[in-house]
């Protein structure tokens, strides 16, 4: 039957994973931008096999990050992503490329990034595994089964709810059409609830943004400046790192500033190394 409601989608995963990349394929345009490494979170709307649909884009997390080596302020952005849908999302899309691989480090990173919506998020996730055009002749279900156990792990979290497709393929249909439909048995599975968040959690996360954003804006404008390869680049942003010294992310590279003036968890000035 026709659902007139607006189903409400929130995208999560690693850096790269191709969470932009799905955005546009589901919505069908250019609306998020997957040249380039999403750092804030965007919402975009459209009317998907006639559903409407709210799609949140949100950043990525460092693929070999550990939940302690993300900043605080990502953790915060990646958490911001379901107060752009509210009263909240009907599901999380946890997009995985098929080429990681599964190793228990990336099984602690993706369980402790996933989490930080409490252990309640597993049952509104469903599992997207991109890059499809890497698995060649191979079906996905024996991909699986030639994987270890770190995957079957994040199969039974996900409810055995998965779908695999490539963002590169723009011209069959039926991998949004199968992904769309896979996504409406699990909310249906949830009787249509969608998942709720700790509003005290979701005002103390408000209420950090606002004041990382206040700070910002009193900061002078300057250019930072990094060299990458021995080439000078020139980083238009402010960046976020952990801590002074420590590992953060430009673009699709780890990287972290030689020296700084970086006190506060920003880096306006310095070299980066890669
Ligand atoms: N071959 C292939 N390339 C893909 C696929 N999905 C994404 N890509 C490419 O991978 C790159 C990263 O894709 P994005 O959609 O930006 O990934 P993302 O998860 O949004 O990355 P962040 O914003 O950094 O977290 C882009 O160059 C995409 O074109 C896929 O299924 N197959
Ligand atoms: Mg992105």
């Amino acid at each position: 039957h026709l659902n007139t409601s607006i189903l409400r989608v929130v995208l999560l995963g690693s850096n790269r994973s191709g969470k932009s990349s799905i955005g546009n394929l589901i919505l069908g345009t250019e609306a998020f931008n997957a040249a380039r490494s999403t750092a804030l979170c965007k919402k975009e709307e459209g009317d998907v096999c006639g559903r409407k649909i709210t799609l949140v884009d949100r950043p990525g997390w460092g693929r070999e990050f550990q939940l302690c080596d993300t900043a605080e302020i990502a953790k915060h952005e990646q958490q911001h992503s379901v107060s752009l849908c509210p009263p909240g999302p009907h599901a999380f899309i946890l997009v995985v490329e098929v080429d990681l691989s599964f190793t228990d480090t990336f099984r602690r990173s993706v369980e402790g990034h996933v989490q930080l919506f409490g252990e309640r998020v597993w049952s509104y996730t469903i599992l997207l595994f991109t890059w499809k055009d890497c698995l060649g002749d191979r079906k996905i279900e024996q991909f699986i089964e030639g994987e270890g156990e770190v995957l079957q792990w994040l199969i039974e979290k996900c409810g055995r709810k998965y779908h695999v497709l490539s963002n590169e393929d723009r011209g069959d249909g039926t991998q949004v059409t199968g992904l769309l439909h896979k996504t409406e048995v699990m909310v249906a599975g949830n009787s249509g609830r969608h998942f709720e968040i700790e509003t005290s959690q979701l005002q103390k996360v408000e209420k950090e943004r606002r004041e990382v954003k206040e700070r910002t804006t009193k900061m002078s404008p300057v250019t930072l400046v990094g060299v990458v390869d021995g080439k000078t680049h020139h980083v238009p942003e402010t960046l976020p790192f952990p801590q002074w010294g420590q590992w953060g992310q430009w673009g699709h590279m780890n990287c972290r500033p030689n020296h700084s003036d970086a006190t506060d968890g920003f880096v306006r000035r310095g070299c980066l190394t890669v």
